[in-house]
């Protein structure tokens, strides 16, 4: 059914003109998004989809949130390994339980809306456009390209970094209660780490660094989170929180590591090894 629905149906193309690009009404929707992550690392296009897909949107996420892969992790804010040798006071020596759960690419319909998006070039260059880079790759990953992220009732998604530079994602289903998305805008920096304030947010006492964003199914969300520790706050009520996110890359050909990709999905495909082969030459132990 949504194969044959057009990008014009999905998006409230008035407010982002994504078949004109470089036109007054494209100019004006990036000048607006570079101005808001310029100044906080974040943006939400409000109401990117047009609210009679909502109903859709939502439903398309249930029937695939069945297939999220559940393994809770024990993590710290920057996900690296917790037995490295940090100094007693260090941010990084926090640990926090990962509760949600991803939906794999290969488990997402390709004519579900979400992917529909993420794989339309003009909704490419468009982002490109408004993270102000000259184009965006889709992962080759199968796994990790496009993911729904299911956060359940007593579960959250704890204070984290990104490895990527920069997220696109969107809400899908609203929790009852709780599951906020909170953010501290460029708390960090390429040049500095500024633990201190890092550890103050991990450790509660940190509220005066923290945003809080309402968010509304179909509204889209563009986020630096390299430098903006962020974290979706514990969703309570009957219902799960979905966002969908979107992954894309400067580079061409982006695909997770063997290790990475079992921890978050529990399993790999041939197109992992095959990536883990030709870095390594072997498929040796150590
Ligand atoms: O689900 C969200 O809104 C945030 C997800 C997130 O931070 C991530 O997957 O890195
Ligand atoms: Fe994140």
């Amino acid at each position: 059914m949504a194969a044959t629905v057009t990008l014009d149906a999905i998006v409230d193309t008035s407010r982002y003109p994504l078949a004109e690009p470089g036109a007054p009404g494209w100019r004006a929707a990036v000048a607006a998004a570079r101005a808001d992550l310029a100044a906080d690392g974040c943006t939400v296009l409000r109401e990117f989809i047009r609210p009679e897909l909502h109903a859709l949107l939502a439903e398309q996420g249930e029937r695939m949130a069945p297939h999220a892969y559940y393994c809770t992790e024990r993590v710290n804010a920057y996900n690296i390994p917790l037995d490295s040798e940090l100094p007693e006071d260090h941010p990084g020596r926090i640990v926090f339980e990962r509760g949600n759960a991803f939906v794999p690419r290969d488990r997402i319909p390709a004519d579900a809306l979400i992917h529909r998006l993420y794989t339309d070039e003009l909704f490419q260059r468009f982002l490109a456009d408004c993270f102000d880079r000259d184009r965006l790759h889709e992962f080759a990953d199968p796994l990790a390209g496009l993911v729904l992220n299911v956060v359940s009732p007593g579960q959250s998604h704890p204070w984290h970094f990104d490895t990527n530079e920069f997220t696109v994602s969107m809400l899908t289903a609203t929790p009852d209660a709780g599951g906020v998305f909170e953010y501290c805008p460029g708390i960090r920096s390429p040049q500095a780490e500024n633990l201190p304030d890092v550890h103050a947010v991990l450790s509660g006492s940190g509220e005066h660094l923290i945003r809080r964003l309402v968010l509304r199914p179909g509204d889209l969300q563009l986020f630096q989170g390299r430098f903006s520790l962020h974290r979706v706050s514990p969703v309570a009520g009957a219902a799960a929180r979905h966002t969908a996110i979107f992954a894309y890359s400067d580079r061409p050909g982006v695909i997770g590591t063997v290790e990475r990709t079992r921890q978050l999905f529990g399993r790999v495909l041939p197109d992992h090894l095959a990536a883990a082969d030709a870095v390594r030459g072997d498929r040796l132990l150590d």
